[in-house]
């Protein structure tokens, strides 16, 4: 069953075939969704464009979150091509690799900042810039990570900026609840893909979940684009607000096993 035909989702932060969003076009798409793609910049457009061609030529966007120009020009294009969207994903995230281990105490103030604007505060701008282009009774979708409410060594700014966005999906869920926009967030086991690498002893995470987690498994892209289909239908009609957890049952865990 198709559960996307007629819809249009714009799925940011595509930066290769890797990518968690990557994942996340290829179900819209096998979905029946119409796809738009953002990628940051010139570096990935090569590889952006030519995953789009995959998923059905869905069209592509350069979009710097920083620039409140790119997000009104994005606003502008989306809207020219595609009139209006019916899911907004957002799967974006930067913290200086310096601040991807060690003390949360030796943050620089300009890192924070850096941090969370672009991982946090880019979802208030991109639900600012294209409030008007987003249908009502659309979806939106944001990327977190067990990281913000728990600590998980090295993960430091980036579990502090999850745990602003994870606030900031709340508080959006109220803002557009009233015009029928669902606001939720997924929140991934990890996966190894150029961001995630950044962290200080990131494979030894993947080794300790999948030996720890219900599942016995790390996640894939696959499976949080699985789930991102079903917050982007009417399947969850009345789920709002949510933190939504793709990770194989890691964050139940009180005690980790003995290792077997
Ligand atoms: O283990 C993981 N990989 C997890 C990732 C576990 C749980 C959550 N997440 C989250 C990330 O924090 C992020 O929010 O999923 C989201 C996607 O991350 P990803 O797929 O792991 O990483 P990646 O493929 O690197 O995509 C993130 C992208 C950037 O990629 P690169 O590699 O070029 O840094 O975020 C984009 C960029 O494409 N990005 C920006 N986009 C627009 N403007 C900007 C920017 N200023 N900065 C980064």
């Amino acid at each position: 069953m198709r559960l996307l035909d007629g819809k249009t989702a714009l799925v940011t932060g595509v930066a290769n075939r890797w990518s968690i969003a990557t994942g996340i076009a290829k179900a819209l798409f096998a979905h029946g969704a119409t796809l738009a793609l953002t990628y940051q910049g010139e570096r990935v457009r090569d590889e952006v464009e030519k995953l789009a061609a995959e998923v059905g030529g869905g069209t592509c966007y350069e979009c710097d979150v920083t620039s409140d120009e790119a997000l009104k020009g994005l606003n502008e294009a989306i809207a020219r091509d595609h009139g209006k969207i019916d899911t907004l994903v957002h799967s974006i995230a930067f913290v200086n690799k310096e601040d991807l281990q060690g003390k949360v105490y030796t943050t620089s103030r300009a890192g924070f900042a850096l941090a969370l604007d672009i991982s946090a505060y880019s979802l208030i701008a991109l639900v600012n810039a294209l409030a008007e282009t987003l249908a009502d009774g659309g979806s939106v979708v944001a990327l977190t990570y067990l990281g913000s409410t728990a600590i998980v060594p090295n993960y430091n700014i980036a579990g502090i900026s999850k745990a602003a966005l994870e606030a900031i999906v709340r508080y959006l869920a109220f803002d557009l609840g009233s015009r029928g926009i669902r606001v939720n967030a997924i929140s991934s086991g990890p996966i190894s893909t150029a961001s995630s690498r950044q962290v200080k002893g990131f494979r030894g995470m993947l080794d300790r979940v999948a030996g720890a987690a219900p599942l016995r498994r790390n996640v894939t892209p696959d499976d949080v684009g699985n789930a991102a289909v079903y917050l982007a239908s009417e399947l969850s009609s009345a789920v709002t607000a949510d933190v939504h957890f793709v990770d194989a049952g890691y964050h139940a865990m009180g005690m980790l096993p003995e290792p077997s």
